[in-house]
């Protein structure tokens, strides 16, 4: 019988090669792969990012993490799209403009997969003409932006700017989030919604593609 608290328990040590292994394991047994994604490895990222605000994790361990958690979507990635008959919706997500900080947006970007999004992840330092561009290339509903510094947080209002210019803010609904914001901010900038983590923004993004259909 698979055991999810030790897929977790490994992906909170950073043992990749291990996690990898467990995840296969626990595929070949028949458990769900969402289930491996929700209830295993989120439920790991999860307690990373508390030790984080409790300082009690450092980055090499966040990395080391990060890393496992790639390992074990390698595995996961083609059986969520598998699973998947029509995508909820499209996302473009990046980190905005000065800001090279990913291991968040990474992860929201693997929970909007796992939750039948499709993603376009356009990377870190994003500015607002290449946001503006990806959504006049792929047409996504959503366009999600994460920032990490105080100093960056700022370009999420120039890019929705960016985004009315070019005539297409009115195509999609913006969706951010990241360690500095808040929903106040949010609110300011004009954005369509915040989430404080992963998990949350793969909700609001459901719920958001539901309210423009
Ligand atoms: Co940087 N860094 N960093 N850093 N770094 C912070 C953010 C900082 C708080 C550290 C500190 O001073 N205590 C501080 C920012 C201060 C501020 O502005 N308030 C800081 C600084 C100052 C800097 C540099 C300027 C340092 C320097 O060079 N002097 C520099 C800036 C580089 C740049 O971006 N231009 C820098 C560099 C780096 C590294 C490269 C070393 C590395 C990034 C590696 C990488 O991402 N590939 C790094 C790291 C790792 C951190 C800390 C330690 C961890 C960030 C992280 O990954 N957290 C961070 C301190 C900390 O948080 N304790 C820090 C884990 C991650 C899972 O959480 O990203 O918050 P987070 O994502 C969460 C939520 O915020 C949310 O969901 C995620 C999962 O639940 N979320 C969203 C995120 N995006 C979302 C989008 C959404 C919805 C939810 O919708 C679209």
């Amino acid at each position: 019988m698979a055991d999810l608290a030790k897929i977790s328990q490994n992906l909170i040590d950073g043992k990749a090669p291990v996690v990898k292994q467990l995840v296969t394991d626990a595929i070949a047994e028949g458990v769900p792969a969402q289930t491996i994604l929700n209830d295993a490895l989120i439920v790991g990222m999860n307690e990373v990012g508390r030790r984080f605000k409790a300082n009690e994790f450092y980055v090499p361990e966040v990395l080391l993490a990060a890393r496992a958690m790639h390992a074990a979507m390698s595995v996961l990635k083609p059986l969520l799209a598998e699973s998947k008959v029509e995508p909820r919706g499209v996302v473009v997500i990046g980190t905005v403009k000065g800001d090279l900080h990913d291991i968040g947006k990474n992860l929201v970007a693997m929970m909007l997969e796992g939750s039948g999004f499709q993603v376009i992840d356009a990377g870190v330092d994003v500015a607002p003409e290449k946001f503006v561009a990806a959504v006049k290339e792929h047409k996504p509903h959503i366009v999600a932006m994460s920032a990490l510094l105080t100093t960056t947080m700022t370009n999420m209002k120039t890019t929705i700017a960016a985004l009315d210019e070019a005539g297409v803010r009115k195509n999609v609904k913006v969706m951010v989030g990241g360690a500095p914001l808040t929903q106040r901010y949010a609110d300011e900038i004009g954005a369509d919604g915040y989430a404080p983590d992963a998990a949350s923004a793969a909700e609001l993004a459901t719920m958001l593609v539901k309210k423009a259909a």
